[in-house]
């Protein structure tokens, strides 16, 4: 997936004009946004179309999609028909049911972005402990695009050191969570940000801040 500046805003509105608002503004500089349950669940996922095809952009679905491998499939062949270019999913599921979203993807000629260990305080609890053991099994299954957090940069450069060069890592925490983002950008390949454009008053101004931090 090509990304705009290595910047992926995660569009979490809960109204179509607002989310349709932020988007016109902050195009010169964003081609990637990452759609969640927040803007789905209020608009339905034909929210998806509309943006897409309004924008041109590249669409990540963070449905965080972490059940069964029935159930996963299910889950994502709706994802991605409804116009979605990549699904971000669990890996604590264990490998069938990540594989069941990667076939998913694959019959789609689609992306699944894989989540290791995420950004918040609460991630120390109980994933923290197998992030690495997950982006290992991504590693296995063939999987070349992660979700790793801006948060703790030293668990972000495991991840990395685990899934290589090649892979694609997006990564979220930067701003509101505290994370920097040229320091994320030494080992993630891009950054999503959410508040610290979303809720700004010159949300294009938010990213140019961003890029050229
Ligand atoms: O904190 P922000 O407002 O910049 O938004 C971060 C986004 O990334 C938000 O959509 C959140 O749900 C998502 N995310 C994390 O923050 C942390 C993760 O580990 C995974 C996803």
């Amino acid at each position: 997936m090509n990304i705009k500046n290595n910047l992926i805003l995660a569009l979490d509105v809960t109204n179509k004009d607002k989310a349709i608002e932020i988007c016109k503004e902050v195009s010169p500089y964003i081609n990637t946004i990452k759609i969640g349950y927040p803007l789905t669940l209020a608009e339905g996922l034909e929210i998806i179309k509309i943006i897409k095809d309004e924008f041109g952009a590249n669409i990540i679905c963070d449905y965080k999609v972490a059940d069964i491998d029935a159930t996963n499939s299910k889950i994502c062949d709706l994802t991605f028909d409804a116009g979605a270019d990549a699904i971000i999913c669990h890996g604590f599921v264990g490998s069938d049911s990540v594989q069941a979203c990667l076939d998913s993807a694959n019959k789609h000629e689609k992306e699944i972005f894989l989540l290791t260990e995420m950004s918040h305080p609460g991630a120390k609890m109980f994933l923290q402990k197998d992030a690495e053991a997950i982006a290992k099994m991504g590693v296995d299954m063939g999987i070349t695009n992660y979700v790793a957090p801006a948060t703790r940069l030293d668990r972000l450069s495991e991840i990395r050191n685990i899934v290589g060069d090649d892979a694609c890592i997006i990564s979220p925490g930067v701003g509101k969570q505290g994370g920097d983002a040229k320091k994320t950008l030494e080992f993630a390949s891009a950054i999503i940000v959410g508040r610290s454009i979303y809720e700004s008053d010159n949300p294009a101004l938010a990213c140019e801040k961003i890029i050229k931090d």
